[in-house]
């Protein structure tokens, strides 16, 4: 396993699970790539997007085909929608320690408060990024929940 994968691997037990990494020739640097690779549905693939919403690091888990709604990102952080951004790559590998396209939920550098989408309950299973772009794990949507201590929320626009 790459070691960066196996990074992952050692937060997930330290947080008390076991996680069964995955490793494709194929790239999983994008929700549509993994889910091709591991032969899921898009909406089983977890994004995980790191947002600055006032002075706070946030990350959110967010379904392969949902697009975040950053005025729901701002009303959760009690702050207006001008001081939510997105993190640029830099700004990513800074807060969590991983590269865009492999940012696993947890594991990272720093905590970062986290929210869940809600539409992975829909689910048994899902599916996130283990570090690398082609590396995934599977988990399910309680377990996720649990280990990050995320907040399960509606996060998507409605359009
Ligand atoms: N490995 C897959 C899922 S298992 C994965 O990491 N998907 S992801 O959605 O979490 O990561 C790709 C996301 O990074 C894209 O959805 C996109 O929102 C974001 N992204 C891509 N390029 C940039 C960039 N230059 N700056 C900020 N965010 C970016």
């Amino acid at each position: 396993m790459h070691s960066t994968a196996q990074k992952v691997a050692d937060a997930a037990q330290a947080l008390g699970i076991e996680i069964a990494v995955k490793e494709f020739e194929a790239t999983t640097r994008t929700a549509a790539d993994a889910a091709q690779a591991i032969g899921c549905t898009v909406a089983q693939i977890v994004k995980s997007l790191v947002f600055i919403v006032g002075d706070q690091s946030v990350l959110a888990l967010v379904s392969g085909p949902n697009r975040l709604d950053e005025k729901k990102l701002a009303a959760l952080g009690g702050v207006s929608r001008k001081k939510v951004r997105r993190g640029d790559a830099e700004t990513v590998r800074e807060i969590t320690g991983f590269a865009i396209g492999g940012v696993p939920p947890f594991g990272h550098k720093t905590h970062l408060h986290t929210y869940i989408d809600e539409d992975f309950w829909q689910f048994d299973v899902i599916w996130a990024a283990a570090g690398t772009p082609n590396a995934v794990f599977s988990i399910t949507p309680a377990e996720l929940a649990r280990v990050t201590g995320g907040m399960v929320v509606d996060l998507k626009t409605n359009e």
